[in-house]
């Protein structure tokens, strides 16, 4: 009975997003970071089970919090990953089919909801995300943004694209310019798996 759970495969090569985003912030982003949110998400959900079995119920909300943090971590990380392609394999080429008609219906153009997804990523305070999300309540897209590792469930959205604004995803490279960053990662941005997801979540409702 135990949880565990693993990092996920790079679907590419560590220098493959260069020289939008480094060979060494994606390797200690992926190694160590997303690896730390796997490691101690499977830690806290191993000792919340001993918890439950032993009745501990203030145990078990004790927990809670790293629950929250590393299971969110890794289920960002998870995301992201496929969220970025290289040049080579489509990134940073433009959506299309329904998930472009969406957007243009919705937000008015993709150009649009680029600034505002790149106007809000700049703008969270501390660590966080920006997040294309789908409310399956009304069917429509809705941009938000979410503190530290918060998953976008918490907002009551499906995730379809997230930027990561943690320092750790852009310092090596970028400095303290998290615009440049926000800027950048637009070139390897896999429209082909936001469109999937897309697809996906929005012929189910
Ligand atoms: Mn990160």
């Amino acid at each position: 009975m135990s949880h565990k759970f693993e990092l996920p495969k790079l679907p590419y090569n560590f220098d493959a997003l260069e020289p939008f985003i480094s060979k060494e912030i994606m390797e200690l982003h992926y190694t160590k970071h997303h690896q730390t949110y796997v490691n101690n998400l499977n830690k806290a959900l191993e000792q919340y089970e001993e918890a439950e079995k032993n009745n501990d119920v203030a145990a078990m909300i004790a927990l809670q919090s790293a629950i929250k943090f590393n299971g969110g971590g890794h289920v960002n990380h998870s995301i992201f990953w496929t969220n970025l392609a290289p040049v080579s394999q489509g990134g940073g080429k433009g959506p299309n089919g329904k998930l472009l008609e969406a957007i243009n219906q919705q937000i008015g153009s993709l150009e649009k909801l680029i600034e505002t997804m790149s106007t809000k990523g700049t703008g969270v305070q501390g660590s966080g995300w920006v997040w294309l999300g789908y409310n399956k309540s009304n069917g429509r897209l809705e941009v938000a943004t979410c503190d530290n590792q918060d998953p976008l469930s918490t907002k009551g959205l499906v995730p379809l694209l997230g930027i990561d604004v943690w320092e750790h995803a852009y310092y090596l490279q970028y400095k303290n310019v998290r615009p440049d960053y926000v800027k950048a990662i637009w070139n390897v941005v896999n429209w082909a798996n936001v469109a999937e997801r897309f697809d996906k979540i929005s012929n189910k409702n």
